[in-house]
């Protein structure tokens, strides 16, 4: 019978790694090819920076140049909807009654295997090569393997012995985003780098996948918020005469991590080495824009500053806040969803903020500070300190 391995994933890209590990498993077991088999995306994962399914097959045909036993397959991509790894392996069965199939997978997809879609038919189907690594993962892997062994005492479990690989699709992402292309070079076939870097992919994070991934983490209501921040923020900085591009962005992301609870942000912030005072410790909530900015740029790739800026102060401002922060700022207090109850002349602050940005920023941090004064909460030096300047300079 002919010996032939799958490996899947949705190569976003395809990297050496995969490779290696489609190599390492065709020397081991005398495999005479690989299949490298793109996979759609799941409706409910994220599909944040997440390429079309032309150019991750366009990518994995050319990294299947780098060796004549590697195939591309398009048996998943071409079918419609969504194809669980029991119901491939079914259909090629059917399709190639001459091959004995090799599944390929990474150790951590063996550690969660049992969660498939009917893994004992995967396993009747095909043999399940697992990469064992030898990292500190290699444990974990390794009890997965003689756990599945016992369960289902009839199937072909294999491991493929392969070190570590030192970087992943998204570590790959992150360098194209934050214009650092070279440092990844090494870890792509030559013809992939070219592609990604000639169709300019992963170049630019956009609004409306922002927008898609913040409908998929937040709630439902602090969802429709920061979309309400967002455009808001946007008119404000055209009426600023800027362009509304960086408001849109700084306002959807501006509460990315505001779905944490106190003690979640302090020790989110600790883990990060994201610096934390004593009256921030004391009081968490205040912490959601800092790691909020954290995340903007570890998840989702924004290295504008200024937007960075923008999202860390819109809580409590700053002084010699710049256009953009007092726009969202602004957004954050004004947007038409909020009722901000403890201030009476909204609508009088909402008038006020199409003519005369500043003076509707004093007017939201006096609303602010007096209603924390009356709660009797503690008031972080940096909203002191913004209220301060605007007061010297609307109170004379
Ligand atoms: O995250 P949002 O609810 O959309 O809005 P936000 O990030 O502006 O947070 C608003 C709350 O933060 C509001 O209840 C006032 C509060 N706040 C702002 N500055 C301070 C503050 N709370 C305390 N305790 N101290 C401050 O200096
Ligand atoms: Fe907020
Ligand atoms: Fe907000």
């Amino acid at each position: 019978m002919k010996k032939i391995g799958i490996l899947g994933g949705t190569f976003n890209p395809i990297h050496n790694g995969h490779l290696a590990l489609a190599s390492a498993a065709m020397e081991q077991y005398g495999l005479e090819e690989v299949w490298l088999m793109p996979s759609k995306l799941p409706p409910h994962k994220s599909h944040f920076a997440m390429l079309s399914e032309e150019h991750r097959l366009t990518m994995t045909q050319l990294a299947a140049k780098t060796n004549e036993k590697f195939r591309v397959s398009d048996f998943e991509l071409a079918r419609e909807g969504l194809t669980y790894t029991s119901d491939t392996l079914e259909l090629l069965k059917e399709e190639y009654p001459e091959i004995h199939f090799y599944f390929i997978i990474g150790g951590d997809s063996l550690v969660n295997f049992l969660s498939w879609w009917r893994p004992e038919r995967i396993l009747e189907l095909a043999t399940l090569l697992a990469a064992g690594r030898t990292g500190y993962e290699a444990e974990q892997v390794e009890k997965a393997t003689s756990d599945l062994r016992e369960r289902f005492p009839e199937a072909e479990i294999g491991t493929v012995e392969l070190s570590d690989y030192p970087i992943s699709s998204n570590e790959i992402r992150e360098a194209f985003f934050t214009g650092e292309p070279e440092r990844v070079k090494q870890f792509l076939p030559d013809r992939v780098y070219a592609y990604i870097q000639e169709h300019r992919l992963f170049s630019k994070v956009t609004f409306s996948e922002l927008d898609a991934e913040m409908q998929r983490v937040l709630p439902r209501k602090r969802y429709l918020h920061s979309v309400a921040v967002a455009h808001l923020a946007a008119a404000y900085a055209v009426s600023s005469g800027y362009a509304p591009e960086r408001a849109l962005i700084a306002g959807i992301l501006h509460d990315c991590a505001k779905a944490y609870s106190d003690e979640q942000l302090v020790s989110d912030c600790e883990k990060y080495s994201v610096p934390v005072t004593e009256v921030e410790r004391r009081n968490g909530f205040l912490l959601h824009g800092k790691l909020g900015a954290y995340y903007a740029r570890k998840r989702y790739f924004i290295t504008d500053e200024e937007i960075l800026s923008a999202i860390s102060y819109h809580t409590t401002g700053r002084p010699g806040m710049t256009d953009l922060e007092k726009v969202v700022f602004l957004a954050d207090y004004l947007e038409p969803f909020r009722t901000q109850p403890t201030t009476p002349d909204l609508n009088e602050i909402r008038r006020i903020a199409f003519q005369d940005i500043d003076k509707a920023v004093y007017l939201a941090l006096k609303n602010t500070l007096r209603y924390l004064g009356e709660s009797g909460q503690e008031i972080d030096m940096t909203t002191a300190d913004t209220y301060e300047e605007y007061r010297k300079r609307y109170e004379k």
